[in-house]
């Protein structure tokens, strides 16, 4: 297939409440809806996952809206392309820009499988339309926390991730232990300690957590691997995975034990389908992250997160939990702790063209 036209739609979505981590507060999330069309009239929607500012990664809103105009859609107009395989090819041209080449790549798999007649979890290998999924709780006072915990379980979410920083650590945790004994929870630092904070993890270390995530900065393999060695819980690593190649570093240091995969953070789903194929054939946990994506990309996660060996539940919560209005028709709810994947062919969703004018701040077209 060969693309004609890519849109460019500057979105801001406020989200259903605010979200605090060791970083930054969201309030609302500003992002590009890309819009792709081929020579033969099919659509493809993706978006970007950068945040405004480069507190998770280096790229930006910006920097993914550059890479989009100046260097992938020249790369890709009019350009014969036959699968997800053969555009993987064109976008390794360009060196990073991973969620900017990821919001054409995913808009690419929804064609691809509207082209197949087959929904897009069918045609990456999954046979599970329903996924087991958990929530991240950002930071908060312990009462409100403890609400926000309680109304998780209530509603079914089978795993519980909150986020830490230094001080807000060991009490949060060993509060909710108390009257959650057996609850699935894990921890997120999003890099915010070092490894002089080696005490913290040693504490953190008694109370049977499924793993801890990034609790170093964001580069740093080798202090991974050591407090690894020093500790019993896993090591989960996010911001430092952009890569296959940054997985089996990890592996082979012994800095984690557990991968949270984003399809954006590594270039795409084709990128993010060989990590998991490493991450089984080498015992590493692997499991599926989220970005606050819309309707949009949260269909992509789990459509990811149905795959076999992606059972560990991940990141991906209900529409309402994020937005009040989300972009989509039929917005994702939570059946018994489950989301469940429209059977429908291509990427999953239908976009309310309705919502994308309403939140769109700015619309751009290139041919
Ligand atoms: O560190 O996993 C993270 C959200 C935005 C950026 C980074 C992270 C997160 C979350 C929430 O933890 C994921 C979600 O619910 O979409
Ligand atoms: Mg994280």
């Amino acid at each position: 297939m060969k693309f004609v036209e890519m849109k460019i739609y500057r979105m801001k979505l406020p989200l259903a409440q605010s979200f605090s981590n060791s970083q930054t507060t969201l309030t609302y999330r500003r992002f590009d809806l890309v819009r792709l069309t081929t020579t033969t009239g099919e659509v493809g929607w993706g978006e970007t996952v950068a945040f405004e500012t480069p507190w998770y990664t280096s790229e930006t809103v910006t920097t993914c809206h550059d890479a989009l105009v100046n260097y992938i859609w020249p790369l890709i107009r009019n350009k014969e392309i036959a699968d997800p395989k053969a555009l993987n090819l064109i976008l390794n041209k360009l060196k990073g820009h991973h969620m900017a080449r990821s919001a054409v790549e995913t808009s690419f798999w929804g064609i691809y499988a509207e082209k197949n007649k087959q929904p897009l979890y069918r045609l990456l290998g999954s046979d599970n339309a329903a996924v087991a999924v958990g929530i991240s709780l950002g930071m908060n006072n312990l009462e409100d926390l403890m609400q926000e915990v309680q109304a998780a379980v209530e509603k079914g979410y089978t795993r519980v991730k909150i986020k830490i920083k230094p001080g807000w650590d060991i009490l949060p945790v060993q509060t909710i232990r108390q009257s959650y004994p057996h609850l699935k929870l894990m921890v997120d630092a999003n890099g915010a300690y070092d490894l002089a904070d080696v005490d913290v993890f040693k504490a953190l270390d008694a109370y049977d957590l499924e793993m801890i995530e990034q609790p170093l900065g964001d580069d740093d393999f080798i202090n991974h691997a050591k407090l690894q060695r020093i500790i019993r819980t896993k090591i989960c690593l996010d911001e430092n995975i952009h890569s296959i190649e940054d997985v089996k570093v990890a592996h082979q240091l012994g800095s984690a034990r557990a991968i949270n995969l984003k399809w954006a953070r590594v270039g795409g789903l084709f990128n993010a389908l060989e990590i998991i194929q490493y991450c089984q054939k080498h015992g590493l946990l692997v499991w599926c992250g989220g970005m606050f994506e819309s309707g949009v990309g949260r269909s992509y996660n789990l459509a990811l997160a149905s795959l076999e060996g992606l059972d560990f539940p991940g990141d991906i919560s209900e529409s309402s939990r994020y937005w009040s209005e989300d972009i989509v028709e039929q917005p994702q709810k939570l059946v018994e702790g489950r989301l469940l994947i429209p059977k429908i062919s291509g990427a999953g969703f239908n976009i309310s063209k309705k919502r994308v004018e309403k939140y769109s701040e700015k619309i751009e077209s290139f041919i």
